[in-house]
């Protein structure tokens, strides 16, 4: 294990792409990476509030933006979690997710107190559907407290879930499903005020989702929040959805969510297998939405919305894009894809790249680029 810190700014050997307006990471002054070979670090990455949340293939760690360059391993919070699968900051507590087990952890943020979520609580496996593929925070209630959506897309039929619990964990208080064997509701879930009401709305996708026989054309809808919400039934009959158009186009595959335009209405950034990614403006999922009537962009996975801009990834490189602009991109090293996670801090951007290798082993980092 090779320990970093200390190291200062790491000079890369940077391959130019003469097609991108800016093909050079700036400089690093904060990058935290993998300390052995298989670490996969940057699958994912959260804020939890001037802090991020790294996650690597088997393992979460919390690292503050300070300017320097660490390993993994020396995060304030560091934890070894084989077979993560997603992770959600709710409330004061960690929700980490692992599908293979239908199991949802909750960790205190100080490191205290990891126990498992399902015993005498509503939030529980309904059986083996990798319950915990996804996980997220979202304020539903517009209480100011955060209940908890989770993802369940391989019960018994295939038809899949996603369901949203209150704040304390007691009561489900929306519960869909996709309406077909095979339609694996709940791969990925949101937490988003898409029409600006004040009230957090349920997002979930799934890209293997089959309309009308086109199969894995994919669908994301929306359970609007209320004051005092609650839903149950197939997600394609609430009205609020978003259809892939043909067979295999796999919408769906990735989301973010964001306020790009500072309006309070959340944008939604929707992937798909066929190399565009819709942007979908808050304010408009007022009724079923075509395809045609979202801003289509070149990308293969939509990473994060913000302020900042559309941040996409288009494999190897990531870009930014603003009125449908591409403002900056960013090229990784040699073999290097990045993007497999990104995250607005602020102004700075955050991008994870598991795929980062070091003397040959595959480690990943994260690292900002703004
Ligand atoms: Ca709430
Ligand atoms: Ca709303
Ligand atoms: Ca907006």
């Amino acid at each position: 294990m090779i320990f970093l810190i200390g190291c200062g700014p790491i000079v890369l050997d940077l391959e130019p792409d003469s097609t991108l307006p800016d093909t050079s990471l700036p400089d690093l002054g904060w990058q935290v990476q993998g300390d052995d070979a298989g670490a996969f670090v940057g699958v994912e990455l959260d804020a939890l509030g001037d802090e991020v949340l790294i996650s690597a293939e088997d393992a979460v760690a919390v690292h503050a933006l300070d300017g320097q360059v660490h390993a993994f391993s020396e995060g304030r919070l560091h934890i070894d979690a084989q077979g993560l699968t997603s992770v959600a900051v709710f409330g004061d507590q960690l929700a980490l997710g692992f599908g293979g087990s239908d199991t949802v952890w909750l960790l205190n943020q100080d490191l205290e107190g990891l126990h498992t979520a399902g015993a005498g609580t509503a939030l529980a496996p309904e059986g083996a559907e990798a319950f915990g593929t996804s996980v997220a925070p979202l304020d539903m209630d517009g209480d100011g407290l955060d209940e908890l959506a989770v993802g369940a897309p391989d019960d018994a039929w295939t038809f899949g879930r996603a369901s949203v619990y209150d704040d304390d964990l007691a009561d489900t208080l929306v519960r869909v499903t996709g309406s077909w064997t095979g339609d694996a509701l709940g791969e990925q879930v949101a937490g988003a005020d898409v029409d600006g009401d004040g009230y957090d709305d349920l997002v979930a996708c799934s890209a293997r989702f089959a309309d009308y026989g086109a199969d894995a054309s994919g669908l994301c809808g929306v359970v609007p929040g209320s004051a005092a919400p609650s839903s149950e039934g197939t997600i394609a009959r609430k009205g609020l959805t978003l259809r892939g158009e043909a067979e295999d186009d796999g919408l769906g595959s990735s989301l973010a969510v964001g306020d790009l335009d500072d309006d309070g209405a959340d944008e939604v950034l929707i992937g798909t297998a066929v190399g565009v990614v819709h942007l979908v403006a808050g304010g408009s999922w007022v009724d079923e939405l075509a395809l045609s009537e979202t801003e289509t962009l070149a990308g293969d996975k939509a990473l994060a919305v913000g302020p900042g801009g559309v941040v996409l990834r288009t494999e190897p490189d990531v870009s930014v894009v603003v009125d449908g602009a591409t403002v900056d991109a960013w090229s990784g090293e040699s073999g290097e894809v990045l993007g497999d996670s990104a995250i607005w801090m602020g102004d700075a951007l955050l991008v994870g790249s598991a795929s980062w290798s070091h003397y040959g082993q595959m480690r990943g980092r994260v690292l900002t680029v703004d």
